[in-house]
């Protein structure tokens, strides 16, 4: 059965660059419900355990570096196959390859600062949800 939330984060250069309204805009148009929301700052600790898989990457040291640059905005979002739908709104991961009028197209600078996250599976959006929001933050 498709999962019906998932969870995303504006990254600090969107963040930054003020296209945090734009974006949700785009979500919230897409037909996603925002269940929670914040804006906070990544430690360090705290970027190396949400990308913990990505460990052993040659990037692992600049993605961790950029997504503690700058307050972030997280958040978990309810619709009908969430995540496959919010991952086709978002776009590849490489802005470059990323489809016209997807978000990553619209406000990515390049594939390390690519504007925003998106999980890409039901497991990974409940394990990241799990990650920033307790349950008195849903609604
Ligand atoms: P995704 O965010 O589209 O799922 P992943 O492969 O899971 O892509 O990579 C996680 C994040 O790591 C990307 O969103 C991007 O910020 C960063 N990243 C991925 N590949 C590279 C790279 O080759 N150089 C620098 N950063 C990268």
């Amino acid at each position: 059965m498709k999962g019906n939330i998932t969870f995303t984060m504006i990254k600090p250069d969107a963040v930054a660059d003020g296209n945090t309204g734009a974006i949700l805009n785009r979500i919230e148009g897409a037909g996603f419900r925002i269940v929670a929301m914040k804006k906070t700052l990544l430690s360090k600790a705290d970027a190396e355990k949400f990308y913990a898989i990505h460990r052993e990457r040659p990037f692992f040291g600049e993605l961790v570096e950029y997504m503690t640059s700058g307050p972030i905005v997280a958040a978990i979002l309810e619709k009908e196959n969430a995540v496959e739908d919010f991952r086709k709104l978002i776009g590849a991961t490489d802005p470059a390859k990323a489809e016209e009028g997807t978000i990553r197209k619209m406000f990515a600078k390049s594939i390390a600062a690519n504007a925003i996250h998106g999980s890409d599976s039901d497991e990974n959006a409940q394990i990241e949800a799990n990650f920033f929001f307790s349950v008195r933050e849903r609604y």
